[in-house]
């Protein structure tokens, strides 16, 4: 079985320009932006510009400058934002995938939450 990916989700629109965003960072692969409905004083999502649903595809399907690209990008966003270890006083990073993972947007994405405590990780399903 191979990954679906719907080219008009919001995502793939702020990637080709079609709605705005608020760019943090953006590499040859990767586009970091704040979140619109922000959950902690930082909330950074990063993406990769390729067309992928979620970070399993990713991992299984991108090329290795994707993989790296991203995997960096990750790391400038977190020390930018005065999150990474070296910066500040860590973070929490996210990656919602699928029904159960309860993803709105069927584009990769990781969510970078810090600038308070992060709380208990999951909370319980009612
Ligand atoms: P998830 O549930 O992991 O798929 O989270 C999707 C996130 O995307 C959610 O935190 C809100 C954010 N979001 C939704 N629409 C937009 C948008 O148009 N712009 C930005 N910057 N964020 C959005």
């Amino acid at each position: 079985m191979s990954y679906d990916y719907d080219d008009q989700n919001i995502f793939a629109k702020i990637l080709r320009g079609e709605i705005p965003n608020n760019t943090v960072l953006e590499t040859d692969h990767t586009l970091a932006f704040r979140d619109l409905y922000p959950q902690a004083p930082t909330h950074v999502l990063v993406i990769p510009k390729g067309s992928y649903v979620s970070f399993d595809h990713f991992a299984s399907e991108a090329s290795e400058a994707e993989i790296v690209d991203y995997t960096r990008a990750i790391a400038e966003v977190c020390r930018m934002e005065g999150v990474s270890l070296t910066a500040g006083d860590g973070f929490r990073m996210i990656s919602n995938a699928g029904a159960d993972g309860v993803q709105e947007v069927p584009h990769l994405h990781v969510h970078i939450l810090g600038g308070r405590p992060m709380g208990r990780m999951v909370a319980k399903a009612d």
